[in-house]
Parts: structure tokens; C-alpha cells; sequence
């Protein structure tokens, strides 16, 4: 193959819409397709087929197992499969290589190869705390997030709550607060949840002791793509576990001595509802990074803050230091919350 076909060939193959790519002809070639597999020599006059002569099938991911395997349902049967070399080049903006909710097309002939990973209607997710800022996905392509959070062992963590939400409405993913041990909750702390309540979020109480909320936390995930993400402990897959008998989800205490989760869930999985839909059960978080390049839009987007903004004078106020912002005079009169704007500031300080 000469060099002008090879690069012919190569934007044909590479298929990866869903993965930022500054500059194809970057990748050398070697890089890309070394494969004998992605294209076969069919005639001695050099006539070649590409990837279109396998016979791909596609699959959805359920677990990732490393950066070189994982789990896909396909045909209502589990596989594990490898993942093409020819996808691991293009990761220099993110960790995450494949996720769990992607969905790809495998070549079921060749050690169940995932040729291909289909563009992402969506995703959740989180940065890498470093200087690279590299993208973690949590999920692709789900309707809903479920921030989970709990009101004891771990405590309520509002500060979390509010990054998430910011999360969400970047990446334009309904969310919905569902706070668990309810049987463990004093009064006080059950009206600190009136925040979201008023700003328009659908807040659920649940308890596995009690089973109070758990019809309601049943129809909301019903025949919907969820992801169930909060701190470790607060019992996401104990709440799992009760929605759907016989998954049996490894759970446990929470450590007595600092109050926090054991990390028990270690990937993220999907599972199939048997009252229809799905969901992905992630491992517990202790604190969701931003990336920075956001922090220009978390002003617009905080929860609560839209009903102020027209009293800002400058449209890119930050409701920091500017001089007549609707927020802080929301703030000052007491119809703010001080509590949320000393946590959105917190978040722009980090960014
Ligand atoms: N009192 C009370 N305890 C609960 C409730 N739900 C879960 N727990 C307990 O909380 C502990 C942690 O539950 P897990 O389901 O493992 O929590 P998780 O959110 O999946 O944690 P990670 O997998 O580490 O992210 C277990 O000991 C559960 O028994 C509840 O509603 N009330
Ligand atoms: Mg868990
Ligand atoms: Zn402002």
C-alpha cells in the first residue's frame, strides 16, 4: 500500500466520533492499522476490503475489566471481549478508552474483537485531579443520573450534591437526588433538602431497613438508562440489591472509625432491570473534579441561580466581585441560600 492510500484507508477505518482527534495524519501509520486483520489483500492485483467484509455485530458494554478487556451483552448472552489495539491509540484527552453503556461492534469471529465503539449519544464524566485533566467516563449513554447520598455513615455531603448537578446539566443528563438511610435522618437535616426541591430537582427518601421510597425510586428508574453515582457507603448497591432480589451485589459496613465507605463496588457495571430499563451501578466517589475549561459556563448553570441572572448587569458576571449581581443580592436579602452560593464558590475556586 502506498502512503496516499494508507491515509485513504485510515480515515475510512478510524470511526471513533465519539473521541476528540486534533489531527488525523499525527498517528503514524503503524500506529493505526499494523493489523493484518483490518484489511484483507483479496486479489493479487492489490484490490483490498476493509473492516466492512467482517461480520460485526453489535453489543453493549457492561463492564470494563481492563484496557484490554471487558464485557459486552449481545444477543442476551454474556462475552467477554478484547479490545482492538487499532482503538487504543486515540486516548490522549481521556483515561477512558471504552466505557460501561457504550455501545460497539464486535467481530464475534475473531476472540469476540470490539472493532469499533459507536458514537456516544452521551456520557457522565469526571476529570483527573492532575494537570492533564484527562476525562474518566463514568457512563455512556443514559438518561438519567441518580446522585445518591445518604444521611448518616457517610453524612450528608450538600457540597457533593451541588457538583453533580453542575455535572448534569453540562453534559445535559436529568438528575435526580435520591438521599438513603432515611431510617437514620432527624428532622433538621430532611429540610436542608428543601434547596433542591425548590429549584425544580425531584428529591427521593429511601431506606433499605424500611423500604420507605423504594416503589417511588422503582417507577423513576423504570424503562429508563440510569446511573447511580455518590459517595462510598451510602448504599447504592444495598438499594440495588432490594429493587431487583437475586443480583446479591456485594455490599458492606461502613468503616467504623472515619465514618466512610469501604469502596466495596469497584467498576462500573450495567445491569439489566427486570421490570425494564437499565442501570449501572459505579463505584463510590470521594470528590468529582471539573475540568477548568467549565468554569465559564458553572455560572449560568449553578442550581438555583437562574431565576436571578437577569439582575446581573455584566451577562458574563461570575457573581464573584462584580458590582450589581442579581445572585449576590439574592444572597444578601436571604432568598439565596448561603449555604449553596459559599458551595459554588467553592467550586469556581477549585477550578
Ligand atoms: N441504616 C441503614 N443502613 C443502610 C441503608 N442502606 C444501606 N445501608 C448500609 O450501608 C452500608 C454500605 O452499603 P453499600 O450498599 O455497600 O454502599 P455503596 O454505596 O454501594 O458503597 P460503594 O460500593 O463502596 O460505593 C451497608 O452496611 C448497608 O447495610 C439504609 O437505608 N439504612
Ligand atoms: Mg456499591
Ligand atoms: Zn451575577
Amino acid at each position: 500500500m502506498n502512503k496516499k492510500d494508507k491515509k485513504k484507508f485510515k480515515r475510512k477505518n478510524i470511526r471513533l466520533k465519539n473521541i476528540e482527534i486534533d489531527n488525523l495524519n499525527e498517528f503514524e501509520d503503524d500506529e493505526v492499522v499494523e493489523d493484518k486483520r483490518a484489511t484483507h489483500k483479496t486479489s493479487k492485483k492489490g484490490k483490498k476490503s476493509t473492516k466492512s467484509d467482517l461480520d460485526l455485530k453489535e453489543a453493549r458494554v457492561i463492564e470494563v475489566l481492563s484496557n484490554n478487556k471487558c464485557k459486552v451483552k449481545f444477543d442476551n448472552e454474556v462475552l467477554e471481549c478484547v479490545i482492538s489495539g487499532r482503538l487504543k491509540h486515540v486516548t490522549h484527552k481521556t483515561r477512558t478508552i471504552i466505557a460501561v453503556g457504550d455501545i460497539v461492534n464486535i467481530d464475534i469471529a475473531n476472540e469476540n474483537r470490539i472493532e469499533e465503539i459507536l458514537p456516544r449519544k452521551n456520557s457522565l464524566s469526571r476529570f483527573t485531579e492532575d494537570s492533564f485533566q484527562k476525562e474518566v467516563i463514568l457512563a455512556a449513554n443514559v438518561d438519567q443520573v441518580v446522585i445518591t447520598g445518604s444521611f448518616f455513615e457517610p453524612d450528608l455531603n450538600l457540597g457533593l450534591i451541588d457538583r453533580y448537578l453542575c455535572v448534569a446539566n453540562i453534559f445535559d443528563i436529568t438528575a435526580i437526588i435520591c438521599i438513603n438511610k432515611i431510617d437514620l435522618a432527624y428532622e433538621e437535616i430532611i429540610e436542608e433538602l428543601d434547596f433542591y426541591k425548590q429549584n425544580g430537582y425531584k428529591v427521593i427518601f429511601t431506606s433499605i431497613k424500611t423500604g420507605q421510597g423504594i416503589s417511588e425510586l422503582k417507577n423513576q428508574l423504570q424503562n429508563c438508562e440510569t446511573v447511580f453515582s455518590g459517595a462510598s457507603g451510602v448504599g447504592k448497591s444495598s438499594l440495588i440489591n432490594l429493587l431487583q432480589p437475586g443480583l446479591n451485589l456485594r455490599v458492606s459496613e461502613v468503616s467504623d472509625y472515619s465514618g466512610k465507605g469501604m469502596h466495596t463496588t469497584t467498576s462500573a457495571r450495567l445491569i439489566e432491570w427486570n421490570f425494564g430499563g437499565f442501570l449501572v451501578d459505579t463505584p463510590g466517589i470521594r470528590s468529582f473534579t471539573l475540568h477548568s475549561k467549565f468554569k465559564n459556563i458553572i455560572p449560568d448553570l449553578f442550581p438555583g441561580f437562574d431565576r436571578y441572572l437577569g439582575g446581573c448587569k455584566f451577562l458574563d458576571c461570575t457573581h464573584t466581585h462584580e458590582i450589581k449581581c442579581g445572585v449576590k443580592e439574592a444572597v444578601e436579602k436571604g432568598l439565596y441560600s448561603e449555604e449553596h452560593y459559599e458551595s459554588y464558590l467553592r467550586i469556581m475556586e477549585s477550578l
